[in-house]
């Protein structure tokens, strides 16, 4: 059959689509699955130990009085490269026994190390040739990471590396440190500086065997951009293709929360730091990293330690959420492990001897809140095992799963698998008879294995505007089977003989609002329940002669928290349309006090947020009402109060010690969608 040559043409590029298509389609398969296949082990582990070491155990957090520093001590105790390097010759951990680290890892259930190979310092724990800055220029002259891949890779224990791309010691790395005012930048080439970390990160990828995990961190300075992040990320693929990479590597975390943001950023993992998300996160790897006390580096003063139930119950809570767990030690500069966290590690030993099967492998939980614990799963073949991570042991003997529909086909004890519990239902919930007192105070594990893949009943949303209201307060009950909500208003469980849900409920008292779905006479979900309160509100004022605008006071100190601007001089003052810098005469060091008044539209309860790095408060009617102190990059707090509609005074502090920096002011309240403060609503006297 002859075909027109336009109609040819259009079956050859149909075909060549089809073809394209199929191997698009094929490639993103093939990259789904070599990514996947890359992050088994990752996803497998779950647990891992963070170290970080170096010249800075040696002060151990001290510096002229001051007593909390750390891995930061050069920065935060502004100490001269010069003196900072008087270190070096006192650098000699003899105790240092990577095989004794190592064990300690495995003993306590971690399947991974991840230690800085160079922190912000500069210093290398390595004996590199591109630097004289490293372990080898000390009287300890061993290759300290060396010897631990030789121990990791005996005890079948993942080495991985933590890299900073800031470094406070290198000429050619900008900026600066803006107290290093002796220290020239003249003729400093950031290029250049790119190409040493390169040359340190391919001896580190050519020399130390496998890498698990190559961990970035200190990317959030301008000098480093999305593309040198790209960059970076295929550079280091290029040595070990398998090898995993974090989101540190480029520009996409967002601040302490970790995550990754929208876009095309690299990074196989989001890194959240000292936090965990408030639910899983499907199809999306994270490790909260945390450490035992409240320094990474060691400080000997700090005795702030997470007791081993806390650490224990983090572990299962992140596990519960689809996460890896990075938990940290900071070695003294003997090369000895703190005996707290030699402590804490052999707990945590003790308890992932009896159940680390429901930490290894395991995904995250299909259920929303459970009162008592967690839940991890793991896929069986003949259908899946719960894991119930029991933190709250039932008094009366029965632990209920709610809101889920398979069958229980057998439950135990993971401290006695051969004892069998019993199972019976009750309406949505399984119900397991468990002996009368846990075998596990901390966290005890009961398993459940189900029939097929988990069929969970969510319970009704209750969805309202805010949880304080002043006059009343609309609710709404919801979920996407379309059956019956059942619900009681004084906290107790919704039955048959409860009111069924038909139309939004208006609430002028405080309650205590319970839902659940039933379907005719049975009960198919759990509880939702949501405390509501009527709260009185903060009288307005009536403020003379006011004028458009804040009042401003600038400052300028070097602080770690909000300083009592009361006490300090004023630099420069006058009035600004909003909560602006421009008055700053510093990049950095500097802070500010707002003052005036806002006009409030109406009756109602107000939400406010700061997002800031660094620190910023936000006061109305001089009550602290958000509270986001401290050292942190653009990180978001919020707080509610309740307010009558008029003028209601306003102030916000804030200050910024290096870095980055910025301040937005938020508001939300009765049909104000959140959204910064505008400057209308913003008076002075
Ligand atoms: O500045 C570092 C800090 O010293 C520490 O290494 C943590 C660990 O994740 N990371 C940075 C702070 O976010």
């Amino acid at each position: 059959m002859r075909l027109k040559r336009s109609t040819a043409y259009f079956l050859v590029v149909m075909l060549l689509g089809t073809l394209m298509s199929c191997s698009v389609q094929d490639q993103i398969e093939s990259t789904v699955q070599s990514e996947d296949a890359r992050m088994e082990w990752w996803r497998e582990a779950r647990f891992g130990m963070f170290i970080h070491w170096g010249l800075y155990a040696i002060p151990a957090g001290e510096w002229n009085g001051q007593t909390n520093h750390a891995e930061w001590i050069r920065t935060t105790a502004e100490i001269p490269l010069d003196t900072y390097d008087e270190f070096l010759p006192e650098f000699n951990p003899v105790k240092f026994d990577a095989d004794a680290w190592v064990s300690m890892a495995k003993e306590a259930g971690m399947k991974y190390i991840t230690i800085t190979s160079k922190h912000h310092d500069g210093f290398a724990l390595y004996d590199s040739k591109v630097s004289d800055y490293d372990v080898m220029s000390t009287p300890f002259q061993r290759d300290i990471l060396k010897e631990l891949a030789e121990a990791c890779r005996k005890a079948d224990i993942k080495l991985c590396f933590y890299h900073s791309i800031m470094d406070w010691h290198h000429p050619d790395y900008l900026p600066r440190r803006n107290w290093e005012k002796e220290r020239s930048a003249e003729g400093a080439e950031f290029p250049r500086f790119v190409d040493y970390m390169k040359s340190q990160l391919k001896e580190l990828l050519t020399e130390y065997g496998d890498i698990g995990v190559l961990w970035f961190d200190g990317e959030w300075e301008d000098t480093w951009t999305h593309e040198d992040g790209v960059e970076l990320y295929d550079y280091v693929r290029s040595f070990q293709s398998d090898i995993i990479i974090n989101n540190r590597v480029d520009k996409g975390r967002q601040g302490m929360q970790g995550l990754t943001a929208e876009g095309d950023f690299k990074g196989d993992f989001g890194t959240p730091e000292q936090e965990i998300p408030d639910m899983g996160l499907p199809g999306i790897d994270w490790e909260s990293c945390m450490t035992m006390n409240d320094h990474w580096g060691y400080n000997k003063n700090d005795d702030n330690w997470k007791s081993a139930k806390d650490l224990i119950q983090k572990l299962s809570d992140i596990a519960s959420k689809g996460g890896n767990f990075l938990l940290n030690i900071g070695p003294k500069a003997d090369g000895t492990f703190p005996q707290e966290s030699i402590d804490r590690l052999k707990a945590i030993g003790s308890w992932m001897k009896v159940n680390s099967g429901s930490i290894y492998g395991t995904s995250a939980s299909p259920f929303e809140h459970l009162s008592w614990g967690r839940v991890t799963q793991k896929a069986l073949p003949s259908g899946t095992r719960l894991y119930l991570h029991v933190f709250d042991w039932p008094t009366d003997g029965k632990l209920r799963l709610s809101g889920i529909r398979n069958n229980g086909l057998r439950a135990g004890l993971l401290s006695s698998p051969s004892t069998m519990l019993e199972i019976e239902r009750d309406n949505d919930a399984l119900v397991i008879t468990v002996p009368e007192t846990s075998p596990d105070p901390i966290n005890a594990v009961v398993f459940v294995d189900i029939e097929g893949t988990p069929e969970v009943v969510l319970p009704p949303q209750i969805i309202f505007e805010e949880e304080h209201f002043v006059d009343e307060i609309s609710v709404e009950l919801r979920h996407d089977k379309d059956l019956t909500i059942r619900y009681t208003l004084d906290g107790s469980l919704p039955t048959l003989e409860s009111p069924a849900y038909s139309e939004k409920l208006s609430i002028d008292r405080s309650v205590t609002i319970n839902a659940r779905l039933f379907e005719n006479s049975l009960a198919l979900s759990g509880v939702s329940g949501q405390q509501l309160t009527k709260v009185e509100m903060q009288k307005s004022s009536s403020p003379r002669n006011l004028k458009q605008g804040l009042a401003y006071r600038y400052y300028e100190g070097d602080w770690n928290q909000l300083p009592n601007f009361k006490t300090l001089k004023t630099k420069k003052q006058g009035t600004l349309p909003d909560f602006d810098f421009s008055p700053r005469i510093e990049d950095e060091h500097f802070g500010f006090e707002y003052n005036g008044y806002i006009n409030i539209p109406e009756n109602g309860a107000y939400r406010f947020y700061t997002s800031s790095d660094d620190g910023s408060q936000l006061f109305i009617n001089d009550q602290l009402v958000v509270d986001n102190d401290g050292l942190h990059g653009m990180v978001e707090e919020n707080g509610l109060t309740a307010l009558s509609k008029g003028y209601h005074k306003i102030r916000v502090t804030f200050f910024e010690k290096s870095g980055g920096d910025g301040l937005i002011v938020s508001w939300k309240g009765p049909n104000i969608p959140k959204n910064e403060v505008p400057s209308e609503v913003l008076f002075k006297q």
